[in-house]
């Protein structure tokens, strides 16, 4: 258990990004309120995951991490919830069946509200704001009282999040995800995709196995492992007051885990020397993400791995890396080296959405699908010339048809980006291009074993 560490330990240190609450007394009874509701997650299945990931850190599965970019109270719906979860699966199973390794489903669902952002106020016109800072914090509207930060958001974030890991807990393991359905997962809009057709050859090819098996005497009715799935959540632990309020000692082991998710991370801008989100996230026994950036030395980052994980424990640390795809190549292979010298076992992660934002002429922000694929194949393309595993990726989807990064074999125009454009912050992977992602990384996985 980490020393001279308590869940309010951070508020002696420096904490970036975090709203200033003017209602003191407001915030008092909000975190007073959670930290009477109940744990969101059980240790133990943390502690699942991080057995899950040491699979991953050892070369012997793949982490498939995705979701929103920002969640939000308007978009609330069980029919997203089901979308983006299917699309989840959908790619999973394209990666195991294609790239022969099980895939941990990590979601960046129930409870990926807060984003940091860029400036702390916007202007438009001759107004200037504060910035959006996410629903738990205060609304999107250009609204100078919807911009103030509103504790009570963290009570209707912590409902929306308990309600969406309820059904989240249901479709894996209360038969939507079992493998005899694997056709029924199949979105309507996905016809138009070249990859729905291989997609559906997949699906096939899994039925016809499933029938095999079945004819031998194990089928889904006898096997739970293909009536359903481990889908485990996971957000940026950026609003402290709303972890603390939800870390809890654990009654088996005494240790103590933020139980808002099984796994949280650290930004990139939250992440310098001396953060309080480092002092907070030190403490908790969660699974751990840390963003890495062009910005990160790798002497930094070894001091950081020595925080965060003094026993060096596999698992516990997820790299995701965040570079840009022209940047990738580069800049990667001295984090690898300095961390594989040291022999911290970590997981190596890609994302290669937020490296990757350009404003479109249209006067969108977006993202060009084929520098996201780039940035994957550099991301592989390094791991293989180090001799690493390239161990997963976080990519920010949904399960709607939304126009909001260019590209893709169903190719989304920068005129096209006005059609569907509906994120609360930065551009997502539509159901099709996500699909499309997953056979590419299906087949780069391939390439890894020869
Ligand atoms: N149980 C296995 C897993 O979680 C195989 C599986 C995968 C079963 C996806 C169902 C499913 O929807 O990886």
């Amino acid at each position: 258990m980490a020393t001279n560490w308590a869940p309010d330990s951070w508020q002696g240190f420096e904490a970036r990004h975090l709203p200033e609450y003017p209602d003191t007394a407001a915030l008092d009874a909000a975190t007073t309120t959670l930290a009477t509701h109940p744990p969101l997650v059980f240790a133990g299945e943390a502690r699942a995951l991080k057995a899950d990931l040491a699979e991953v850190a050892e070369g012997k599965a793949f982490l498939l991490q995705g979701g929103d970019c920002a969640e939000s109270f308007a978009e609330f719906h069980p029919n997203n919830i089901r979308d983006t979860f299917r699309v989840l699966l959908q790619m999973a199973v394209v990666m195991t069946f294609a790239g022969k390794k099980p895939v941990v489903k990590v979601g960046r669902m129930a409870g990926q509200f807060a984003k940091p952002r860029s400036s702390p106020t916007e202007t438009q016109g001759d107004v200037t704001l504060p910035s959006y800072l996410g629903d738990n914090i205060n609304g999107i509207e250009f609204d100078p009282e919807q911009r103030i930060p509103d504790p009570a958001r963290m009570v209707r974030a912590y409902s929306q999040a308990a309600a969406t890991l309820n059904l989240l807990r249901a479709f894996a393991n209360g038969g939507y995800a079992n493998l005899r359905q694997v056709h029924q997962w199949t979105l309507d809009f996905m016809g138009r995709s070249p990859w729905a057709d291989k997609f559906s050859d997949v699906a096939d090819r899994i039925g016809e196995a499933l029938d095999f098996m079945e004819a031998c005497g194990i089928s889904p009715e006898t096997l739970p492992q293909l009536r359903g799935t481990s889908f485990y959540t996971s957000h940026e632990a950026l609003l402290l007051p709303y972890e603390q309020a939800l870390t809890r000692r654990d009654s088996l082991t005494g240790d103590w885990y933020d139980t808002s998710a099984h796994m949280v991370w650290i930004g990139d801008r939250t992440r310098f020397e001396g953060s309080a989100h480092i002092e907070f996230c030190r403490g908790i026994g969660n699974p751990l993400g840390v963003k890495c950036g062009p910005s990160l030395e790798p002497d930094v980052l070894l001091k950081l791995l020595d925080t965060l994980n003094p026993a060096r424990e596999a698992g516990r640390i997820v790299l995701i890396s965040r570079f840009g795809d022209d940047k990738v190549e580069s800049g990667l292979p001295p984090l690898v080296r300095a961390v594989t010298r040291e022999g911290h076992p970590v997981v190596w992660s890609c994302d290669p959405m937020h490296g990757n934002v350009i404003k479109s002429n249209s006067g969108y922000k977006t993202r060009p699908f084929d520098r996201i694929l780039n940035e994957v194949r550099g991301f592989f393309a390094v791991h293989r010339a180090e001799g690493t595993h390239a161990g997963g990726v976080h990519v920010e989807m949904t399960g709607q048809d939304v126009t909001e990064c260019v590209g893709g074999a169903v190719a989304i125009s920068h005129e096209a980006l006005a059609d569907r454009y509906h994120t609360h912050c930065d551009p997502r992977l539509n159901a099709a291009q996500s699909l499309e992602l997953a056979f590419l990384i299906a087949e780069m996985l391939n390439e890894e074993e020869v």
